[in-house]
Formats: structure tokens, C-alpha cells, sequence
């Protein structure tokens, strides 16, 4: 019953208690305050931003006029403007589950309870419909059949990308409506863990063809052959990944497609220091067996000049040769044959050996020819095709003017750029092949008739000290892919209104439509603009960023810097990119001597590489000239295919109920137990977290069903109320604390109220709690 202030509910703290089982041992210590002072008035505590930009928690020693005189951090006492203090939450509000519960939804309240949890491991969280995720940077117990169980049977629902997996799958099932988990982070949050973690619960969950086993191998594949050590994170994913995986119509998984996005080439010729190229050239290095050694002509990491530049060779904590064991068996499973593995490892050793291929000068205008060498024969070797071709193919041009074939001899940098040229692209095309290989194996004979779930792990957005095309690139896809997240919950908050039968006022919402348009419009937007540019051969990256500030200058998410420079002001923040080199790596041309080399080898993969650049190529490329004064095959432009894949992706998961999962990284160290407030509230910002929370706000964020509410705040009230329908009590109990009607809503099933209307009642609730138990204790003293 309610309403009659039964003591029986002190117990009854079930709805916006966290979630632990011991909750004294779990309260912060607050250093200058005992425990009873401070479960007393946490009303007396506010959010202060000391000089040193972090939040701290700050008790309010008194107040005279606007000023207060506050105490924080154990032994400073200062006096400041009130109106700079933001409200902290109800004590009883520590550590909620769901950062929505929380009466005040400020930056310091958010961050302190994701920090309140991450010191206990609890690296879940939810922002409303958004799972945050903090990388715990060590094992933490959570995984394992026994959780997958327990999330299965709902025997658990603290946040977990289990739960998230879970509820894809059942709605999935129940609404038959396709699935996405989007996954997001800067690099080392933990998104391509967060993708396997739900990868697996998907298979141990809906498995049991088989198939699930096949395409949890996928994985050491892509990252043997995509991913890198980078000063950010050991094992970098260098390309954007989605996987789909299919359903039948009776919800087992029935296979699976993966689509990646722009790798990054340049690592396969040049990577900075401490920093390594992809794991395949160190796993193949260390871990061939002798056959296969001799065959390759494989020497040590130490000898290549690929791998030496960046002067790292290992990974703690890491054996590159027992690695090359799992992806042997990985691409064993994904019916890759023996024969196409010798193919894929040649490819990489003529790699590494063409990086070691040397040039001499022939003459006095400083043309240059290969040193026929060990690098050339092995090269040569390797692919299939004679030294003398090669040594043509890496230091001559054709070309067809009029009707006469000239041939024009290169120099050392122009054909040192055709040596890394072809390396990148053996590279690329390898990683493409390779992935077309486990499409074919993991979708082979099956009918795509039901349902499908896809991960989405892709890049986060990129903020350096120098910003290039890849980071152009990446910014971009993380400026559509914000779109769909504000667009997907925004309709998501709208639904749960209309649901419940509240009024749907209308709720303000940034939209990054302007920033967008800058990129995509045309004929002037930056993406346009860029290919014009790229198609001219006189152009320079001068000439394209000149044009750039002559078009854009007017446009308010664009700023031109001096020099080659521009900056972009994305919804995460200003990004300046500096034009260096965009127009070569957007043309990202390979001569045409270098794609006929590869088709005239013998051996299999060079053949299909060629006639698949042949047949990305948008224009014949007879009489297109380029500043080397070769031919080159005109591809697509690296930004066009880019913008294209992008489109389609978004399209796709526009087409599904997309479910998102924010991961951050606590630290740069990489440290367990580390929590930077700076570098969270950064990437807070970043993927969107605030701004959802932000969403929620501008509506009515603090949501209770009618029970729950009745139950809570019932045995406040002063008279007893006629009917004890739990409608009737939550009604009573918001006449009785003078709520006024604009700062809530009743639903159907839930009430729906603004931010910081539950803390006045929780205020209540502990004042009146408090009470009692002094009652009873000066009672229990009397009766001693
Ligand atoms: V990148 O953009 O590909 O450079 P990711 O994918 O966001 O990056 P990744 O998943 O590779 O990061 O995580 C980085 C490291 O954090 C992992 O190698 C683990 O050592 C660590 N990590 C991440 N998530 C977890 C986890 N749930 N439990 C334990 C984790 N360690
Ligand atoms: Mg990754």
C-alpha cells in the first residue's frame, strides 16, 4: 500500500539504486567528510571546475549574496561565484546504471558516475539507448560462457554489449526488422574488441551450423593482414570494417559478408618511428616454416628496409610466429587452400624484397635503373616474371604520342615513387582478394532468406597535430555517420513519447547538415573541389588549397589558414588539415607499365590484381599524362570511392534498427585503473554522448512507471488518498510537492519529468528517511 508511511520502504530502493549487491562498501570517500555527515545533505555539495579544469565535488560551507565559500579536494577552501557551481546529484543517484537517471545531467555528473563505475569495473554504462564503454585496459571478469548464459536467460541486465547483442537479436526476431550495432571510438577505446565480444555472444547465442565458428576465424585474419602497432594502439585496426552476419528464417546464423573501408596504404612503404607495418610481414617473417622460408626467400624483419624505417620490430606481449600458426589455421577454416596461402605469402615477401630494390644512375640527367640484385631476382621470383621486365617496368614510362610509342626513362625519386607505388597496391589488392576469398567461403551455397545483424567498426574521429587526407577521409565518414546517429535517436526519444501518449512538443536538435553540405555540395563543396583539382596536372596542393579559400570562404564551417592550410569546424571540434599531398593520395595512380607488368606474370594473384585495377578504372588511360610524363591508369578517385562506399553504408544501416555503443579510452597510457577527465569529456563530446544526453534533456529525460514512482515516494505524502491505484498515489504525491504541470508529463505507463525534478522529491524522500532513523534509534537507546 501507499501513502500510509509504512517503514517498509526504506527497503524499497530498487528503482534508482545502482545495481550492487554492497552498497556501504561502494560509497565515496570524500576525504574531508565522514560517512554520516555526507549521507546527511548531499545537498550541500557542488560541482566546481577548479583551475586546473577538472570537475571537482565541493562543499558548500556557506552562502552570502551570489558568492559561496566552498571546500574541495581535501584542503582547498575558496570563495567563488555561486552561479559557476552546478548542482551534484542525490547521493542515491552514485553509480546509476543509466546516466539518464541522473537528475542533473551536467558534464561533471556525467563524468564522475562513469568514473564512480569504472573504479569498481563496471566499464558499461548507458546513455539512454547508447552503451558507453571504457576501456578497462586489463582482463576483466565479464566474458565467458556463464555471463553469455546469464544475459541470455535476462537472469542479467547491467549494461553489457551482451545485452546489446541480446536485444538485436530478439528484436530482430520479434519485429523482423534487419539489425546494426554501430560501434565507435578514438583509436585504442576497445572497438574492435567490443565487435568480436558481440561476435561471440551472437554465435554461442544463435549458432550451431558451424559456420559461426568460420566466421569468428575471420578475425585473426583481418587483423593479421589490417592491422598494425601504431603509438596509439598495439594492434590498430588500419580499415574500417562491417560485418553482416545472416540469419535463417529460424534465427540460427546461416553465414555471413564483410565489407572493409579504405585500408591504409601508405603504412606498407613508410611508418614512423616505434610504430610497425602490418602484423602479416612480422608473422610471415617469424613463424614460415623452413620450406616455405626457402621458397620465399625469406630473411629475418631485420633485413628489409619496409620494416626497418620505424626501428620496432615486436609487440610485448606478443609472438608474431605462434600468430602466424593462427591465421595458417584461421585461413585453413575459411577454405582458403593451401596453394592461395604459398600465393598470399609470396605476395608479401616480394613486397618486403621490392622495398629493398636499389636504383643506380645511367647517365648524366640522373636517370636511374634498377640494381640487378638479390631484392630484384627475389621480387622478380616472387611474382613471376623476369628481372629484365621488372627493371624495364620500375624505371622507363611508355608513352603514346599521336601514333608513336616513346619511351621515357625516369629518375631516382620518380621511380623510387613507382617502387612504392606498386608495393602499396600489391598490398591493397591483396587485402581486397583476401577478403573476397572469405565472402565467397562464408556465404558459399547458402540462400540469404531471413534476417541479419551487422557490426559496424569503424574509425573514430582524428584530431593530430597535422591532419591529412586519411584524416579528411575519416572525419568525414564520422560526420554521416553522426547524422545517422541523431537522426536514428531522435526518431528512437520521439517513439517512446508517442508510445507512452505524451504530447510530442517539438524538441530542439543540432543537426551537422551544415558541415555535411560542405563537404558534399556541389559544384563547391570540399569533395568536388578536391577531385576538379586532382584531375588537373598542373594543379598543386597549393593551387587546391587556394581554391578552396577563394570558393568556401563564406561558408561558416570552413576557415582558411595560412599556407597550404584549412580548417573545418566538425561537430566534434575544429579540425585544421593541411593540404600536403592530398591531391597525389587522392589520385592515388598507379603507371600503367606497373599494372601491365602484373598481368604479363605467371603467377596467379599479380594477374587477378591487374585486371582488377583494369576494371576499377574509369577512363582508358592513352593520353592521360601525368607529371612523371607517364600513363597512368585513372582510377576512381581515393575520396569518390570513398564517399560512394560511405553512402551506401549509411543507406544500409539506415535500413536497419541500429544499436550504438560508444567506446572510450580512459587514458593515453594505456593503464588499468587510470581515468582522465579531460581526455573522457573530449571523447564524450566526440561520439556524440552529451549530445544525447543533451537530446534527452531538452525533453523529458527522468522517467518513472507509475508503480515505481508510487512505491518510492509514497509513504511521503501527508493524507491519505481515496484510491490506491498507483496512478491516483503518483498524481497525489505531485500535487502534494507542488510539481508544476510543464515540468512533467503523464504517460501512459511511465511519468515523464524534467531534469532535476526527482532530486527535489529524492531530497525529500532522504530528509524524512533520515528522520525516522534517528526516531528509531533514539528509540531503540530508550528501550536499552
Ligand atoms: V583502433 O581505432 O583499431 O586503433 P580500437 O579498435 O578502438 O582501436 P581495440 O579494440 O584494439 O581498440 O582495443 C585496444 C586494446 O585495449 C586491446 O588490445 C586490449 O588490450 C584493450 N581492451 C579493449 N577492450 C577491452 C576489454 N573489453 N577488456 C580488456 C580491452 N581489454
Ligand atoms: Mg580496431
Amino acid at each position: 500500500p501507499y501513502g500510509n508511511n509504512s517503514p517498509n520502504v526504506l527497503m524499497d530502493d530498487e528503482d534508482v539504486t545502482p545495481s550492487f549487491s554492497n552498497k556501504n562498501s561502494l560509497l565515496p570517500s570524500r576525504g574531508w567528510d565522514d560517512i554520516s555527515v555526507y549521507n546527511a545533505k548531499k545537498k550541500n555539495y557542488a560541482w566546481f571546475q577548479a583551475p586546473d579544469g577538472n570537475w571537482e565535488l565541493a562543499k558548500i560551507l556557506s552562502v552570502s549574496g551570489n558568492e559561496s565559500l566552498i571546500a574541495y579536494s581535501e584542503t582547498k577552501v575558496v570563495k567563488v561565484q555561486s552561479d559557476i557551481l552546478l548542482p551534484a546529484n542525490p547521493e542515491i543517484l552514485d553509480g546509476v546504471d543509466d546516466l539518464m537517471q541522473l537528475s542533473y545531467l551536467s558534464e561533471p555528473s556525467v563524468l564522475y558516475n562513469l568514473q564512480f563505475r569504472y573504479d569498481r569495473d563496471m566499464i558499461y554504462s548507458k546513455a539512454g539507448p547508447v552503451l558507453v564503454a571504457i576501456n578497462p585496459f586489463k582482463p576483466i571478469p565479464l566474458y565467458g560462457d556463464d555471463y553469455i548464459e546469464a544475459y541470455k536467460r535476462k537472469k542479467m541486465d547491467s549494461p553489457h554489449v551482451y545485452a546489446i547483442a541480446d536485444t538485436a537479436i530478439r528484436e530482430m526476431i520479434r519485429d523482423e526488422v534487419n539489425q546494426s550495432i554501430v560501434i565507435s571510438g578514438e583509436s585504442g577505446a576497445g572497438k574492435t574488441e567490443t565487435a568480436k565480444i558481440a561476435m561471440q555472444y551472437l554465435a554461442a547465442v544463435r549458432g550451431g551450423s558451424g559456420i559461426e565458428y568460420e566466421i569468428l576465424k575471420t578475425n585473426p585474419i583481418l587483423e593479421g593482414f589490417g592491422n598494425a602497432k601504431t603509438s596509439r594502439n598495439d594492434n590498430s585496426s588500419r580499415f574500417g570494417k562491417l560485418i553482416e552476419i545472416h540469419f535463417s528464417e529460424i534465427g540460427k546464423i546461416s553465414g555471413a559478408s564483410i565489407q572493409t573501408f579504405l585500408l591504409e596504404k601508405s603504412r606498407v612503404v613508410q611508418c614512423s618511428e616505434g610504430e610497425r607495418s602490418y602484423h602479416s610481414f612480422y608473422q610471415l617473417c617469424a613463424g614460415a616454416p623452413p620450406s616455405l622460408r626457402e621458397k620465399l626467400n625469406l630473411k629475418s624483419v631485420h633485413e628489409y628496409k619496409y620494416l626497418q624505417q620505424s626501428n620496432c620490430y615486436t609487440i610485448p606481449g606478443v609472438n608474431d610466429a605462434e600468430q602466424f600458426g593462427i591465421v595458417m589455421e584461421a585461413l585453413d577454416i575459411v577454405h582458403v587452400s593451401k596453394e592461395d596461402q604459398e600465393n598470399i605469402f609470396a605476395m608479401l615477401a616480394a613486397v618486403l624484397w621490392l622495398g629493398n630494390v636499389t636504383f643506380s644512375v645511367i647517365d648524366n640527367q640522373n636517370h636511374v635503373e634498377p640494381v640487378i640484385d638479390e631484392a630484384l631476382q627475389s621480387v622478380a621470383n616472387l611474382l613471376g616474371c623476369e628481372a629484365e621486365q621488372l627493371q624495364i617496368a620500375l624505371s622507363t614510362r611508355n608513352l603514346t604520342v599521336g601514333s608513336e610509342n616513346i619511351v621515357q626513362k625516369l629518375t631516382l625519386a620518380q621511380a623510387s615513387d613507382s617502387r612504392d607505388a606498386l608495393a602499396k597496391s600489391i598490398y591493397t589488392c591483396l587485402f581486397d582478394w583476401l577478403v573476397e576469398q572469405i565472402n565467397k567461403s562464408l556465404s558459399a551455397g547458402k540462400r540469404r532468406a531471413g534476417r541479419s545483424i551487422s557490426i559496424l567498426d569503424i574509425y573514430g574521429f582524428e584530431s593530430f597535430d597535422v591532419n591529412s587526407l586519411e584524416q579528411f577521409c575519416i572525419n568525414y565518414a564520422n560526420e554521416r555517420l553522426q547524422q545517422h546517429f541523431n537522426r536514428h535517436l531522435f526518431k528512437l526519444e520521439q517513439e517512446e513519447y508517442i508510445q507512452d501518449g505524451i504530447d510530442w512538443a517539438k524538441v530542439d536538435f543540432e543537426d551537422n547538415q551544415d558541415c555535411l553540405s560542405l563537404f558534399e555540395k556541389k559544384p563547391l563543396g570540399l569533395l568536388t573541389l578536391l577531385d576538379e583539382e586532382s584531375t588537373f596536372p598542373n594543379a598543386t596542393d597549393m593551387s587546391f588549397a587556394d581554391k578552396l579559400k577563394h570558393h568556401l570562404k563564406s561558408n561558416p564551417c570552413f576557415r582558411g589558414e595560412r599556407g597550404k592550410a584549412f580548417t573545418v569546424r566538425h561537430y566534434a571540434g575544429e579540425v585544421t588539415y593541411d593540404t600536403t599531398g592530398f591531391l597525389e593520395k587522392n589520385r592515388d595512380l598507379l603507371h600503367l607499365d606497373s599494372i601491365q607488368l602484373l598481368s604479363s606474370c605467371r603467377s596467379k594473384l599479380p594477374q587477378i590484381f591487374a585486371s582488377n585495377m583494369l576494371s576499377q578504372s574509369e577512363k582508358p588511360a592513352a593520353g592521360s599524362l601525368n607529371k612523371s610524363g607517364g600513363a597512368d591508369i585513372q582510377k576512381l578517385s581515393v575520396t569518390l570511392k570513398f564517399k560512394g562506399q560511405l553512402f551506401q553504408l549509411v543507406q544500409r544501416l539506415g535500413n536497419t534498427r541500429s544499436h550504438f555503443i560508444r567506446c572510450i579510452k580512459p587514458n593515453n597510457s594505456h593503464s588499468p585503473g587510470i581515468y582522465d577527465q579531460q581526455l573522457v569529456l573530449q571523447q564524450l563530446k566526440c561520439c556524440g554522448v552529451l549530445e544525447v544526453v543533451r537530446i534527452s534533456r531538452s525533453g523529458f529525460p527522468t522517467r518513472m512507471t507509475h508503480p515505481k514512482f508510487a512505491r518510492r515516494y509514497g509513504f511521503l505524502l501527508l493524507d491519505n488518498v481515496a484510491s490506491q491505484d498507483p496512478l491516483s498515489v503518483s498524481v497525489a504525491i505531485l500535487n502534494q510537492f507542488n510539481i508544476l504541470p510543464e515540468m512533467y508529463q503523464v504517460g501512459y505507463t511511465k511519468l515523464f519529468f524534467r531534469t532535476g525534478q526527482i532530486g527535489k522529491l529524492e531530497d525529500t524522500r532522504n530528509r524524512t528517511l533520515n528522520g525516522i532513523l534517528r526516531v528509531q534509534s533514539c528509540f531503540r537507546g530508550h528501550k536499552a
